[in-house]
């Protein structure tokens, strides 16, 4: 028998809420697994990528990473791991260091024996990519395989890419995926196009406040079949209150819910609905403080309502700005860039390194009708007005950046991207803290930073 303790998501370096607190959180939650992996005697720890939430962890997140992998090292415990969407850099990644320093092994096309299993590993592999992907794995004799990888698979709900598919062009017949990226723990088996087991680890801490449930991670068992199992973590207390506001109500009836509550350094989350008088988030929060809670989050629902409302009845501010720069006349490659860093599906952080990476694409691609201007309107005023623009455009181009860099549209972001409840993304549209942070993620390597291992060697 085969025991792997599989786990991913575990994001460090996350100063989620902007609190010191939070970012030892994540780190703790990485201890916890690694704990548990010693003191179960685990064959091996495998991590399905995300290790860190951003690409430029800092040097301390580094080095709590190491210490962990030295932890597991020291119990002679291989640390198994592929590339998140996260932390995908375009070149060497941060496994690789670790890998480097004889601390964790990066999973790739050719097969890790731990007991009497193979496994490999597959990257996070952007949409754009997935085209010229070889899913050429290296033959073993080993009677059991599985895929460590990162990604948001269907038959899951909220997948973009067909798991089946990855098993059916993989040239290596994987009993078992195990997955990273979508934070919500699950399993299923599929049928085609043979039998085999997938499942998602879950998130080590909630990366976002609609990760409402236990977090933990998987014990899987490889033997006569393959056995999965969840442990939960110990992890910070969430305190959710959901309050429907009936007419007349307001504040006081949110107080008195949560008096119900112990708060003590916990992260509470308030969502108000119903018909309700107006609540100021401000004065909720200072309640929650006032009873120890590390942080208190207040999301109004009917806030929403209203906003829609307005968006319906007055203008759509998307629509007004795609028509501006319509107007605008740009060349292909520049509404590429302000596509990049307007949509923001690109973590704030990561928008710099993003819009790098996709001029270097552009130029690389040497075409240069990517950058003619595209027409403008035609009329006796043209001449000027492309003057005027040129100007002009520089300008808009960086009240734009501005915007997405005060994160203008999140709910798009989320509902664009990611699934509310069930990816790292998911923080709940109109959720007061709009941390950098949170509403980052899966697009953030679309910018074709993260190769896929396969093929590679
Ligand atoms: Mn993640």
């Amino acid at each position: 028998m085969t025991e792997v303790l599989h786990t991913g998501d575990t994001h460090l370096g996350y100063r989620q809420y902007h609190l010191p607190e939070r970012r030892r959180d994540f780190q703790a939650a990485f201890e916890s697994v690694a704990a548990d992996a010693v003191e179960r005697e685990v064959d091996a720890v495998v991590h399905a990528g995300d290790l860190f939430h951003d690409r430029q962890p800092g040097l301390a997140d580094i080095m709590d990473a190491l210490s962990v992998l030295r932890t597991l090292d020291d119990a002679d415990i291989p640390f198994l791991a592929v590339v998140g969407n996260h932390e995908a850099k375009r070149d060497r990644q941060w496994l690789d260091l670790f890998e480097r320093l004889g601390v964790a092994t990066r999973l790739g096309a050719e097969p890790v024996t731990v007991g009497d299993v193979a496994l490999y590993g597959l990257d996070f592999v952007p949409r754009s990519k997935r085209d010229d992907l070889a899913y050429d794995f290296e033959p073993t004799d080993h009677e059991q395989t599985a895929l460590v990888t990162h990604g948001l698979f269907e038959p899951f709900e909220h997948g973009d890419w067909d798991a089946r598919e990855l098993l059916a062009e993989s040239t290596v017949s994987f009993d078992c995926l195990l997955l990273g990226d979508d934070h919500t723990p699950q399993q299923r088996r599929v049928e085609e196009p043979h039998e085999a087991w997938l499942t998602y680890c879950g998130s080590t801490e909630r990366a976002s406040a609609s990760e409402r449930e236990d977090r933990g991670y998987n014990l899987v068992r490889f033997g006569d079949g393959i056995d999965i199992r969840r442990r939960g973590l110990e992890t910070r207390e969430f305190v959710y209150v959901d309050v429907e506001l009936a007419p007349g109500e307001g504040s006081q009836r949110i107080y008195e819910r949560l008096e119900e509550q112990a708060l003590e350094d916990a992260v509470v989350v308030v969502t108000i609905a119903g018909e309700g008088e107006s609540v100021t988030p401000a004065e909720v929060e200072q309640f929650g403080a006032e009873r120890g809670a590390l942080a208190t989050r207040v999301t109004d629902r009917r806030e929403l309502a209203t906003a829609e409302t307005v968006d319906v009845s007055f203008a759509d501010p998307d629509l007004a700005v795609r028509e501006r720069i319509a107007d605008l006349g740009l060349s292909t490659a520049a509404r590429d860039i302000d596509e990049t860093i307007r949509a923001s599906k690109v973590a704030d952080s990561n928008v710099t390194d993003v819009v790098e990476d996709r001029v270097r694409e552009l130029v690389d691609e040497a075409d240069p009708g990517a950058f003619e201007p595209a027409e403008g309107p035609t009329g006796e005023d043209e001449r000027a007005s492309t003057d005027e623009r040129s100007e002009g455009g520089a300008a808009t181009a960086d009240d734009q950046s501005a915007a997405a860099q005060g994160d203008s549209t999140p709910a798009t972001d989320e509902t664009a991207t990611s699934p509310a409840q069930a990816s790292d993304t998911a923080s709940a549209p109109g959720e007061s803290d709009a941390s950098g942070g949170e509403s980052a993620e899966r697009a953030d390597t679309e910018s074709g930073d993260s190769q896929a291992r396969i093929g590679e060697y």
